[in-house]
């Protein structure tokens, strides 16, 4: 059964084990409303012909879909992100009042078994420094352990390395994304015993808050399983524009970004929304 109060599962614990591990599962922390604005937010951008939508693993029978950054387009995912607990959660987790939406990312995996995400770090494609910032994980389906996001423990204290190379990642996962600079991806998959994994079972509801520059890696599914998720990754006032090696753009795409910021500066954009507090054009619209 859900909380009444999602923000009061911000405990000092969960605050000092995200800083410590990059990563904290809550049980049942959004209740069945947000739950449906997501379906329904991820169904409108499936239906859609956004140029934002990719698909990874195309010589399969299963199909995972990536889809990025469909806030201004996606009523659902408005109301939810202004509306729902999660800015409030996030706030309280990285102790600060201000908060910006960085994107929505959706991923969908169905259509039959599917390969894993590889391992990556999300902070490498991002064009951001700082340490307040989360990723908040909501699937809606029903997933075994085996089949969720996986987390290596402890990792967003240490490297950064490159991204890995969605179109390489079939033959090689460590194959870089940007190919110089950072340091190549390790072959966490080969040698799993060497790393302190961790990973949840699943009932919608559950949110795992992930911080970007841990290592994950998203379980396969198998037959019959459909696995349905957002990612809303969000930040605080200490986030600054940080510029990454030259090779590849970065993510998500943000016309205007280096004419309009110097590395170090605030990450202040028309495309990054401020959810906390709520922005006076939001209040305008109440007048
Ligand atoms: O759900 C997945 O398989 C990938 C998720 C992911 O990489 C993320 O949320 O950053």
């Amino acid at each position: 059964m859900q909380t009444d109060d999602p923000v009061s599962l911000i405990t000092p614990e969960v605050i000092e084990a995200y800083k410590r591990d990059g990563v904290v599962y809550l049980p049942q922390a959004l209740n069945p409303e947000w739950l449906m604005l997501i379906d329904f937010g991820i169904q409108r951008i499936l239906n859609s012909s956004s140029p934002y939508i990719q698909t990874f693993f195309k010589d399969l029978p299963g199909e995972f879909i990536d889809c990025v950054r469909h806030f201004d387009v996606t009523p659902e995912f408005q109301r939810l992100l202004y509306d729902s607990p999660i800015a409030d959660m996030i706030a309280k987790l990285l102790g600060s009042e201000d908060i910006w939406l960085l994107f929505d990312h959706v991923f969908v995996k169905e259509g039959g078994p599917c390969r894993r995400t590889p391992w990556h770090q999300d902070m490498p494609y991002w064009p951001i420094a700082g340490e307040q910032i989360a990723s908040m994980w909501i699937t809606l389906d029903p997933i075994p352990k085996e089949e969720c996001l996986e987390f290596v423990r402890g990792s967003h204290l240490q490297t950064m390395y490159d991204g890995f190379s969605p179109a390489d990642a079939a033959e090689d996962p460590t194959i870089g994304f940007y190919g110089k600079d950072l340091p190549r991806l390790p072959n966490i998959e080969s040698e799993r015993d060497k790393w302190d994994i961790v990973s949840f079972d699943i009932t919608p509801g559950d949110v795992v808050l992930l911080h970007p520059n841990t290592l994950h890696g998203g379980g396969h599914t198998t037959e019959g399983r459909k696995r349905r998720t957002l990612s809303a990754r969000l930040y605080g006032e200490d986030i600054t524009f940080a510029t990454r090696p030259d090779s590849r753009p970065t993510v998500p795409l943000t016309p205007g970004l280096s004419q309009h910021l110097k590395p170090g500066d605030k990450l202040r954009s028309p495309y990054y929304p401020r959810l906390r507090p709520l922005p006076e054009s939001q209040l305008g619209r109440w007048q």
